[in-house]
């Protein structure tokens, strides 16, 4: 196995202040969606993931346009890093005519192919062989463009994790295969679906590095995927990061997550990736009172548009369903 190659990094105040931002927009963006959730007024399944921000953000800060995400349901906020409007990701969730899909599928299963975020399906661990096929395109082509595959620890004891993995390790494949490993999926702990602890260990049965870092610490999870990246880049194969976290909220919305003690779930807010990150940039003088202040503002005029703009888009007409159809 090559010897790890480490990315020393360096991120500016302004580069520092971007991520604060992009981790307050995805918990807010999340938070709304809650609400309106309650309120009946959205049509797509929502699967939030607050408390899980920091994954995204660190691992989508550094990509390039032609790198390629393959997200998962709990990642509209890694669609949001990409590119992809508050506005259109928001009428996506009411399913009106400005959605990525113009109002026919929920958020989970959509894509934008001109910004690389590939549309995934339902089935767990299947968008991973997709993912390993994108990324052994991209060796054929000659570039040095890089995929970056999310899954949940459930997903991690599918087949299709296990061959992508293999394929991928076999033919040195430019992906970052992330697993957001928050303890839980659906109803089932990670104790009682795994026998070991870490998915980061499976990596090493296929030939490349795991590794398990704190999923909660936004330049933690950042350092990890910019040596990921070099390595890939660089021709010297896949990496697989797992992200310790949590998910605050049940599997979706409609699930009150009765399965877990109140304890728990106080335990990890008191590992919330925000304040966290917030101290440290109050610590280093590169936030203070006033710019908090005009972070919060951004972030609470980009949700009430988004809101405002989706609600008032227009409903979708019955007589399109069968356009834009594949076959
Ligand atoms: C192959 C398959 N089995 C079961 C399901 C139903 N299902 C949807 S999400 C989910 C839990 C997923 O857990 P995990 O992979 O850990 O991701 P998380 O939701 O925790 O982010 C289950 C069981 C499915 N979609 N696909």
């Amino acid at each position: 196995m090559p010897p790890i190659k480490r990315t020393k990094f360096k991120l500016s105040n302004e580069q520092l202040l971007d991520m604060f931002y992009w981790l307050r927009l995805i918990r807010a963006f999340d938070e709304r969606l809650s609400i309106l959730v309650r309120q009946g007024k959205v049509r797509s399944g929502v699967y939030t993931g607050i408390g899980q921000e920091a994954i995204v953000v660190g691992t989508c800060f550094g990509l390039r346009k032609e790198d390629w995400i393959c997200p998962l349901h709990r990642d509209l906020g890694a669609f949001l890093m990409k590119g992809v409007e508050p506005r259109v990701m928001m009428s996506q969730m009411f399913a009106k005519t400005t959605g990525l899909s113009k109002g026919r599928d929920s958020a989970l299963h959509s894509g934008v192919n001109e910004l690389g975020i590939f549309g995934n399906t339902s089935m767990l661990g299947a968008n991973l062989p997709v993912a390993a096929g994108l990324a052994f395109t991209f060796t054929m082509e000659q570039h040095d463009n890089v995929v970056v595959a999310y899954f949940g620890e459930g997903a991690s004891n599918v087949g299709d994790f296990h061959e992508a993995l293999n394929f991928a390790g076999v033919h040195r494949l430019p992906i970052l295969f992330v697993c957001e490993n928050n303890q839980y999926a659906y109803s089932v702990p990670v104790e009682k679906s795994m026998a070991i602890d870490d998915v980061a260990d499976r990596a090493e049965s296929y030939g490349f590095d795991g590794v398990a870092i704190n999923g909660n610490d936004v330049l933690a999870v950042y350092q990890a995927t910019q040596g990921a990246l070099a390595r890939a880049r660089d021709g010297d194969g896949p990496t697989l990061i797992e992200c310790k976290t949590y998910r605050w909220h049940g599997h979706s919305e409609h699930d009150k997550a009765f399965y877990r003690t109140d304890e728990e779930l106080a335990m990890w807010k008191s590992r919330d990736p925000i304040p966290t990150f917030t101290t440290y940039l109050r610590a280093r003088h590169v936030l203070d009172d006033a710019k908090l202040k005009e972070i919060e503002a951004k972030v609470t005029a980009t949700i009430d548009d988004a809101v405002e703009f989706a609600m008032n888009a227009p409903e979708p007409d019955p007589g399109d369903a069968v356009t834009d159809l594949y076959a």
